[in-house]
């Protein structure tokens, strides 16, 4: 194998024209951050002397008891994943209004937010988003609600808080449940408050790829009391005690040892954050003068966990372009990815639904986006090393062949 490149500067010394691949070692978005492993055994040995793996464990009540803390919400319901947390709250306060199956949500998502409704029996009606922070458009949303609304679903797309007041005065205006999918906001702030006490839950997901993970994992948060006792039932197949069924339930619950993998990860949350942020402002100042490909900017990356870095490329350039610059990405090990696309308008089962809805600003963003690593995973000087590569990319754009199959 030829060696590794560290530039481009001719195509033939771009990996998908035969030359050697910019990095040894694939980059990921996603690669999962890690806690220290001396701690992580020690509480594995506890587990074991405990001889206790689930359900409602010491370690999972002390993640919950840590994470209310942390977020100051009154109570957090750890779930197994954040898909299963959404389809419990969905449940739970989809149902209100009898008759009513639709739930307005944005298609510039990751498909899990609609999947989860339509799981439960409902029909998920899409909105668009603002094409600055790609977040839910509150006057699409005001356009799009009527008395088949049963739920509102914000998401806070890429750590973002979204239009959180007016999402609640919409919402409020109409008794309709307000829900917030914040999949991608641990340990972020909307003004002086952490996200997790918002609308009537939140749900987060600690999924391995998030910059906090618990494995595989999630948590809802409320104020609301009675609807956190409904949840904890719900989790647990509907028991209420022993030998006491009294709802529909699931099995929602996390395991001991991603409960042990959380508490370890939060002893490290500032060090992950800071390489995140740390990571933010590089690719910032590596990407400030790179004509064809613009970074989404945060409003305040201070206070957010900048676990993605969402690139834009240009509209000026060809169709297509920005698949071409992905697969070339991959062939010089860089693992970059196409968040959101398809929009979830145009994945099945929605896509074939009549009548074809159009979001311009969510069809736009799915053909332009793309998501670059991060992560503790990577080092400052792979982001100098990758924004020269793009940059060379974009110049030769129009010399990009078509995408390849690249073993995905
Ligand atoms: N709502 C929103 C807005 C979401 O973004 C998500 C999930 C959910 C709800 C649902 O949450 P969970 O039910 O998952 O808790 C990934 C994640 O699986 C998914 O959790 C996440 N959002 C979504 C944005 O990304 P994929 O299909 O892209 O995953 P995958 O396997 O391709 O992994 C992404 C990259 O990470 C790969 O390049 C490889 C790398 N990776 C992955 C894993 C699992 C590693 O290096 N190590 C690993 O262990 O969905």
């Amino acid at each position: 194998m030829p060696p590794m490149s560290s530039t481009k500067q001719r195509l033939s010394d771009l990996a998908c024209f035969g030359g050697a691949p910019l990095f040894e070692a694939k980059l990921y978005v996603g690669r999962p951050n890690l806690c220290s492993r001396d701690k992580l055994h020690a509480a594995l040995d506890r587990i074991f002397d405990n001889r206790w793996l689930t359900n409602d464990g010491p370690f999972l009540q002390q993640f919950e008891a840590r994470l209310q803390d942390y977020l100051g919400v009154r109570h957090c319901v750890a779930v197994c994943n954040a898909t299963i947390g959404l389809q419990m709250v969905y449940r739970a306060l989809g149902r209100s209004r009898p008759g009513r199956r639709n739930a307005l949500m944005p298609a510039f998502t990751f498909i899990a937010t609609a999947h989860a409704w339509e799981w439960e029996g409902g029909q998920p009606v899409f909105c668009d988003v603002d094409p600055r922070h790609h977040l839910l458009a509150p006057d699409d949303v005001e356009a799009r609600l009527n008395d088949e609304t049963a739920l509102l679903v914000g998401v806070h797309t890429w750590g973002q808080p979204c239009r959180i007041d007016e999402l609640e005065a919409l919402a409020a205006a109409r008794h309709i449940p307000l829900i917030f999918d914040s999949a991608h906001a641990f340990s972020n702030f909307h003004g002086s408050r952490r996200i997790g006490g918002f609308g009537h839950a939140e749900v987060f997901s600690f999924h391995a790829t998030k910059f906090f993970n618990t494995f595989e994992g999630g948590a809802i948060t409320t104020n609301d009391d009675a609807l956190a006792e409904e949840l904890r039932h719900m989790r647990n197949f509907g028991f209420s005690g022993y030998d006491r069924i009294s709802r529909l339930g699931t099995n929602g619950k996390m395991q001991e040892i991603s409960a042990a993998m959380g508490l370890c990860l939060m002893d490290e949350l500032d060090r992950l954050l800071e390489t995140n942020r740390q990571n933010y402002h590089a690719y910032q100042k590596e990407f400030q003068d790179c004509p064809g490909l613009s970074l989404l900017q945060l409003d305040h990356p201070e206070r957010l966990n900048c676990q993605y870095i969402v690139g834009e490329v240009s509209a000026d350039l060809p169709p297509g372009t920005r698949d071409r610059i992905v697969d070339a990405l991959w062939a010089e090990n860089v693992l970059a990815r196409k968040y959101f696309h398809p929009g979830c308008h145009r994945a099945e089962p929605y896509a074939g639904r009549t009548p074809p809805i159009a979001l311009p600003v969510t069809d736009d963003l799915c053909r332009r986006v793309l998501v670059l690593p991060t992560g503790t995973a990577v080092q400052p000087d792979q982001i100098r090393q990758l924004a020269d590569c793009i940059r060379f990319l974009l110049e030769h754009a129009h010399d990009l062949q078509h995408p390849q199959d690249h073993g995905r």
